[in-house]
């Protein structure tokens, strides 16, 4: 079926299903760093996988060096995203501005295509007046093409912005838009109409913030917040770290800024939120905190919270359903690498990289500390498998933040994809910053970094990784990758390798809550294929990042498989007979029924 008729169906189907959300839902009002200083260096050496068939998909008018077949495509230039982010990088060393910033991957206008916008740090001293370095936002025009809609949208927020997280705040069907800065955080409601308005809703936290993760921790349908508080810096406080004598200035360590406690927001449900920190048991010793997740990491039906920290140990937050955590950090043995040592944590993603039915823990570290495996061996604990698993040996020598699980070659096992970069090096002011990105192919749990002639081509290029999310901005069923480099262009990824699987279809679900959270964060779904496929609607996660909301599966092409679901109020649906290659929306049910099921797209040819 050519491609404008399948665009067309999709938009029809969100269409309706945006009236079914209408319908659904009428009573819905609208609210009222870097450390030590380490040379940059090269990737370790690549290896070989054995080629497969050649790629279906176009791709874009660079040159080519890597083979025809490899996996992901850069279709920067053919996208028309000129995105360049701005640190504020400068002599004086600001140190916020080594953190870089993130990118959220939704789909604002519900037209049925996912659009981007990418997050930009400013020159420092930081004034929205003077700034002229707005957050950016595209829209998905389909086929690899965007168009800017920054000014339309009114999403160019001029702070300083780190993080970008989307959660429908107010549960209206529109998702809204929350930006992490140093300076105030700022939330965006989403008007429906395809512009957005700054909202005073208890959220305007002006502690420096890196990441926040929306989740419904009370268990009352309302999506609470946690935001992570990176410390306290200033640049008329801002010592001199680097060669005296030379003057080489470089960015301090960690250890100089001050830790500063993160907060829970609690949702009223009318609207606004209170800074519930205090009662909630979330102030266990400041971390200097990077990453948020909020996944089922042990093995109760509530959400539970990972935070990555910066030369502070991370944290694992045990949720009990009702509001309140208890500090696992130490008890878990996640906190911690295997020899006990705090780690200069950034990123985190989850997943079932095993097949145990567990979610494991991927967290990106600083050079020399290798990026951490956290192998879930149930009953909330936690092994560091990081070198049995592969993922610390092919990152000892980078600077890692970036990170996502994915499917990427659709063989039900999730691969990973990691972006690095440097911060700096103390001996060489002038040292290359940019660091190769790491493709990691799963294969049962073993992890293996695939030769840049396999990745693609964008990973013969270092740079200076920073965000990054995967999202379906094709709309072919699987996931492909946008990347925000720190003072660089962002770079947009298309997914080659999943087109080739003779044996899997794509499959994607989108959850929607109607007793629980509208996003459905904190469900879980398993797709009974042999063996069978755990996926969960995270909370952040990434690093300052928002990737695609929709779960997917890979299929067998002549299967028919059942999903099973677990909702975040604990009740449990069952649908059988999904046609592997689609694209489906599902509804929780309010009472025992079956959830309204939506085909929003029929299988590829
Ligand atoms: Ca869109
Ligand atoms: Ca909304
Ligand atoms: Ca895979
Ligand atoms: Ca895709």
């Amino acid at each position: 079926m050519p491609r404008p008729v399948l665009v067309a169906i999709g938009v029809v189907a969100v269409l309706a299903v945006g009236l079914l959300a209408v319908l659904l839902f009428p009573d819905v009002s609208p609210p009222p760093g870097p450390p030590a200083v380490i040379p940059a260096v090269q990737l370790p050496g690549p290896t070989s996988t054995t080629p497969e068939t050649p790629a279906t998909k176009e791709t874009s008018s660079v040159s080519f060096v890597a083979t025809e077949d490899a996996w992901l495509a850069d279709m920067t230039a053919r996208s028309g995203i000129r995105f360049e982010h701005v640190s504020g990088d400068s002599a004086e060393k600001p140190f916020p501005s080594a953190n870089g910033s993130g990118l959220a991957a939704f789909d604002y206008d519900l037209d049925g295509r996912i659009d981007l916008l990418f997050a930009t740090g400013n020159e420092f001293p930081v004034s929205s007046l003077t700034s002229t370095h707005p957050n950016r936002c595209y829209r998905n025009l389909g086929s690899w093409a965007f168009e800017e809609v920054t000014d339309h949208t009114r999403l160019g927020h001029q702070g300083y912005t780190h993080g970008v997280t989307v959660a429908d705040v107010d549960a209206d069907g529109f998702p809204d838009v929350f930006v992490t800065c140093y300076g105030p955080d700022v939330l965006f409601h989403n008007l429906g109409d395809g512009t957005f308005e700054e909202l005073t809703v208890g959220l305007e936290d002006d502690r420096w913030s890196s990441s926040a993760a929306f989740f419904d921790a009370d268990l009352d349908g309302h999506l609470d917040v946690y935001v992570c508080h990176y410390g306290s810096w200033s640049l008329d406080d801002n010592p001199f770290c680097g060669d005296a004598v030379s003057g080489a200035r470089v960015f301090c360590s960690p250890l100089t800024v001050e830790p500063v406690a993160d907060a829970y927001f609690k949702n009223q449900a009318d609207g606004s939120f209170a800074d519930a920190s205090e009662s909630s048991g979330i102030l266990v010793p400041s971390g200097r905190g990077l990453g948020v997740l909020a996944a089922h990491l042990d093995d109760d039906p509530h959400l539970d919270l990972y935070i990555a920290n910066d030369l502070n140990h991370n944290v694992l937050l045990a949720g009990a359903g009702d509001g309140s955590f208890t500090d696992r950090s130490d008890l878990s043995g996640a906190a911690y690498d295997s020899l006990g040592r705090v780690k200069s944590s950034m990123g985190i993603d989850a997943a079932d990289t095993r097949g145990t039915g567990r979610f494991d823990l991927l967290v990106t570290d600083f050079q020399r500390e290798y990026n951490l495996l956290f192998a879930n061996s149930g009953g909330g604990m936690f092994v560091d498998a990081s070198e049995g698993s592969g993922i610390g040996p092919s990152s000892v020598q980078l600077v890692s933040w970036g990170v996502q699980f994915s499917d990427i070659d659709l063989d039900g096992q999730e691969d990973a994809i990691v972006t690095s970069g440097h911060v700096g090096d103390e001996r060489n002011p002038n040292a290359d910053l940019r660091q190769a990105g790491l493709l990691l192919h799963n294969q049962e749990g073993q992890f293996r970094a695939l030769d840049a002639d396999q990745a693609g081509n964008y990973f013969l290029v270092p740079h200076q990784g920073r965000g990054l999310v995967a999202a379906d901005l094709d709309n072919d069923g699987d996931e492909d990758f946008i990347l925000n480099h720190r003072d660089e262009p962002a770079a947009l990824l298309a997914n080659n390798a999943a087109n080739r699987s003779l044996a899997h279809a794509a499959l994607s679900i989108r959850l929607v809550g109607t007793a629980s959270n509208r996003d459905a964060i904190g469900s879980v779904a398993r797709l009974m294929t042999s063996p069978p496929q755990l996926r969960q609607v995270k909370g952040g996660g990434g690093y300052q990042s928002s990737r695609d909301p929709r779960l997917f599966f890979a299929s067998d092409r002549d299967d028919e498989p059942s999903l099973s679901i677990r909702w975040p109020n604990g009740r449990e649906s069952q649908i059988d007979g999904l046609t592997p290659g689609g694209s489906y929306l599902i509804i929780e049910p309010r009472d025992d029924q079956p959830p309204q099921v939506v085909l929003l797209r029929e299988p590829l040819p």
